[in-house]
């Protein structure tokens, strides 16, 4: 039985070696990504056990990624090997300023993509865990896994199930309307909420000057208890100032804040979702946020969607080792 049961798509990353563009690229370099699955892992590293649920083609391809899930720790109990759908693929072009990194998606009609309301038994699945986390990214895939992450999450809901949702706007796979109407309905059902001001605004014309305003606007809209942002600072292409802000109950917190290096930034708020569900299973949204700021730090000097963490490595740049700044 998990502690965190996560649910989404996992594609095959490409990408061309020594910031090469795809157009002149000889070879590519292999990983495995989803933002979902991300997270899982990062739970992993830092003690707690996670399944992710999913559906993988079963091919090869298929199982090479099952095989890189159950490298990093995570459970793939739960992950259907399906017979019609393919494995999706998006090649990755890393920018070095001013030139910007760019993504292509190759992934429609992906085993997860064809999964629907009755595809998993969501009661099975979240009985005896703690949280349930899905991101945005799932619900964009097809009407069919909108469907199944509502189930999903009333699942969760009728167990006593708590569920974190990241908004995860992804403009390349659905229009503001439908992302704004299909979410609009996911979130009333959401705990914890991660979502960016500048979603907020584009998706739902929630705004205001501050992080506190933007979240005091999506608590009174949604009625989500707790939202909890990133903070970027610098937001260069190969450096940036990392950190976690949350806000509930009339509060807001914000962690410390990290000078990070940007090796590959994909996934690094994934990694952030890890830290935060990871302080909030303590029952305690601060710590949360510290370990989430602390692990999304860390994930940006790692190439990769996947945390390639220690919990050792995680505390000790929480206790000022590397690139902590202090404010
Ligand atoms: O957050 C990182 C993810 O964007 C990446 O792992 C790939 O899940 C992915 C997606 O849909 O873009």
């Amino acid at each position: 039985m998990a502690d965190v049961i996560t649910f989404g798509e996992v594609m095959i990353r490409l990408a061309p070696p020594h910031f090469q563009r795809l157009e002149q690229a000889r070879s590519l370099d292999l990983e495995i990504g989803g933002a979902e699955l991300n997270t899982a892992a990062g739970l992993v590293r830092l003690g707690r056990s996670a399944a992710w649920v999913s559906r993988v083609p079963d091919n090869p391809l298929g199982k090479l990624v099952t095989n890189r899930v159950r490298e990093i720790g995570v459970s793939d109990q739960f992950v259907q090997y399906a017979a019609d759908g393919r494995c999706g693929v998006y090649f990755l072009e890393f920018g070095a300023a001013p030139r910007a990194s760019s993504i292509v998606y190759d992934r429609e009609g992906s085993s997860i993509a064809r999964a629907r309301r009755g595809t998993f038994d969501w009661p099975t699945i979240v009985t005896g865990a703690k949280w349930l986390h899905v991101s945005g990214i799932t619900p964009a895939l097809s009407a069919g896994t909108a469907e199944a992450a509502d189930e999903a999450m009333r699942a969760a809901r009728s167990a006593g199930v708590r569920v974190c949702f990241d908004l995860n706007y992804r403009s390349k796979l659905w229009s503001q309307e439908r992302a704004a109407e299909v979410l609009g309905r996911l979130l009333p059902l959401v705990d914890v909420l991660i979502a960016s001001e500048a979603d907020a605004e584009h998706l739902f014309g929630v705004t205001g000057d501050d992080f506190t305003a933007v979240a005091k606007g999506l608590v009174e809209r949604f009625g989500v208890p707790t939202v909890v942002g990133t903070r970027r600072e610098a937001n260069l292409v190969w450096r940036n100032r990392f950190a976690a802000v949350g806000y509930s109950q009339g509060q807001t917190y914000e962690s410390a804040w990290y000078e990070v290096e940007i090796v590959d930034r994909l996934g690094a708020g994934d990694a952030l979702a890890a830290g935060l569900i990871h302080g909030l299973l303590d029952g305690d949204l601060k710590k949360g946020l510290d370990y989430g700021a602390a692990i999304g730090a860390l994930k940006h000097s790692i190439p990769g969607d996947l945390p390639w963490l220690t919990k050792e490595e995680i505390e000790a740049a929480m206790q000022g080792q590397g690139l902590r700044i202090k404010r």
